[in-house]
């Protein structure tokens, strides 16, 4: 059995496996060579060679236990056909919604269009480095696609509320959100992915509804992924309230963010636990790493626990704690 499905199927505490949010990406001068020569970043995550290559590099340098797809969660849009950009130093940019369009189009050409992605998960499974290693698939929980498609830029920028005041148009995107993300895990299932990810990364943004939501649309597609007998992990970062979100949404692991306490989780949830480590502790010195990433492998010491960060690694991350986070938690005992 592949590491991160031991700790979430055999509740086993006694392996640490590790990969990183972000792993495949910017922090490596590998992937900053194929960027500079790619710049239209959808194009290059429609590049099943080359996306299968970046896929690998950090399994290459860091041999991880897990392998992230390189792709990105705007692919859904995308697939859906409205326009993504991302812009140098503006993040991602997308272009007008018509929702009569989008409601229209059909699974087959929605998977028609993100083949790659599929054909690149295929060949990264049968590449015997990812021997024993899992393949993770993963999307954008609806909240967070919603919020994107909607507000058609980085919510770090600007985020108007009212454009969430047409709650009948809110309601019949969502659904059409729901639908795709439920075709596009199937998908990735379907090419080899054995674990997958739902980041809903702007969980945190909403102070009211959080039912409908998140707590319903992603308990919605954790059961579709249950049924094909794959693990799903969540990612609700910022939440209020992990515990109640566990409850609700059942995911099989949880991945903590970097503002979560690990000694009060730890109390209040079952569940196998992944990351929380701050990012921004890789960008500090080897000392202050060491007590850092020890003091989240003594809490879950008894605990099934996958070590990750708290959030993506950050671009300015030095490839050398990178390999001293790996070595600091294989080393542990
Ligand atoms: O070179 C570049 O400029 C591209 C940078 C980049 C990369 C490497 C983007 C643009 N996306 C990705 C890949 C990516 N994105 C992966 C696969 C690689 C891996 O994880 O190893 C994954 C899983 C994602 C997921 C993703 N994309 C999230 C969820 C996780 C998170 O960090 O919160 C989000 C919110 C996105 C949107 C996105 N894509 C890219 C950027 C710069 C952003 C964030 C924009 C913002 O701040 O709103």
């Amino acid at each position: 059995m592949t590491p991160i499905q031991e700790c979430i199927k055999n509740n086993n505490h006694k392996i640490k496996p590790i990969w990183i949010m972000r792993q495949a990406g910017r922090y490596l001068p590998e992937f900053r060579e194929i960027r500079s020569k790619n710049p239209d970043f959808v194009k290059l995550c429609l590049n099943e060679n080359l996306s299968s290559e970046i896929t690998l590099q950090p399994i290459k340098r860091f041999d991880f236990d897990a392998a992230i797809i390189f792709s990105d969660i705007l692919m859904l849009p995308y697939g859906l056909g409205q326009e993504v950009k991302f812009e140098k130093g503006l993040g991602p940019k997308l272009g007008e919604l018509d929702l009569d369009l989008i409601a229209n189009v059909n699974k087959d050409e929605f998977s028609k269009k993100l083949n790659p992605i599929y054909k690149s998960i295929s060949n990264i499974s049968s590449n015997s480095i990812c021997k024993n290693k899992d393949i993770i698939g993963f999307v954008g929980a609806p909240w967070t696609i919603l919020v994107y498609m909607i507000n058609k830029m980085s919510p770090k920028k600007s985020l108007s509320k009212e454009i969430f005041n047409d709650k009948l148009f809110v309601k019949e995107l969502l659904s059409v959100i729901e639908k795709f993300l439920k075709i596009h895990i199937e998908n990735q299932i379907k090419a080899g992915a054995t674990l997958i990810q739902i980041f809903d990364s702007w969980a945190g943004l909403l102070e009211d509804n959080i039912s409908k939501f998140i707590y319903e649309p992603t308990l919605n597609l954790v059961n579709h992924v249950k049924k094909f007998d794959v693990p799903v992990i969540c990612f609700p970062r910022g939440v209020k309230d992990y515990k109640i979100f566990c409850e609700i949404v059942k995911p099989d692991m949880v991945n903590i963010d970097y503002n979560i306490d690990p000694k009060k989780i730890i109390n209040e949830i079952q569940i196998p636990v992944q990351g929380g480590l701050d990012p921004k502790i890789l960008l500090t010195d080897k000392e202050n790493l060491n007590t850092e990433a020890i003091k989240y492998l003594q809490i879950f010491k008894d605990h099934p626990y996958v070590f990750n960060l708290g959030h993506g690694i950050l671009p300015e991350t030095k490839i050398e704690m990178v390999q001293e986070l790996v070595k600091t938690v294989r080393d542990f005992k």
